[in-house]
């Protein structure tokens, strides 16, 4: 079983939207164990180090206020190939791109409001999470259903 982690964030319109819960249960129905979660108000701080590779970028002043305009539920989520599979739940960039099945195909039009964030690679995620979470506010602990989970 593995423990890599994943950071997966529902931005302010995935709050303002009510989709909390329906963007959580595909995690949690997918078979993946959480390991955070909290609510938070981003600063620009925080949002320019977790677009670092963004904030030199044209859209990236439009995409920063968004983000910060209200609270975002940040996760860490923890399973067997997490980061890959949680960009695959999550869908492509832009929603009018993202198959039926994905969060951003299903609940999304515009790039700009594209309901969640997710990490790219395992290093991201690990970048991500340490910039989001303190490492008190991530639980270790035992999934009894992953003997249903994992073969
Ligand atoms: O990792 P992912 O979120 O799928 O896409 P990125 O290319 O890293 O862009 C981050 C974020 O920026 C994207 O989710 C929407 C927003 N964005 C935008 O508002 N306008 C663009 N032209 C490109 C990206
Ligand atoms: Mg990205």
């Amino acid at each position: 079983m593995s423990t890599e982690r994943t950071f997966i964030a529902i931005k302010p319109d995935g709050v303002q939207r009510g989709l909390v819960a329906p963007i959580i249960a595909r995690f949690e129905q997918k078979g993946y164990k959480l390991a955070g979660i909290k609510l938070v108000q981003a600063t620009p701080e925080l949002l320019a180090k977790h677009y670092e590779e963004h904030v030199n970028k044209p859209f990236y002043p439009k995409m920063a206020a968004f983000m910060s305009s209200g609270p975002i539920v940040a996760m860490c989520w923890e399973g067997k190939d997490v980061v890959k599979q949680g960009r695959v739940i999550l869908g492509a960039t832009n929603p009018l791109q993202s198959g039926p099945g994905t969060i951003r195909g299903d609940f999304g039009i515009d790039l700009g409001r594209n309901v969640c964030h997710g990490s790219d690679s395992v290093e991201s995620a690990t970048r991500e999470i340490g910039l989001w979470f303190q490492e008190n506010e991530l639980i270790q602990w035992t999934k009894i259903a992953d003997a249903w989970i994992y073969e």
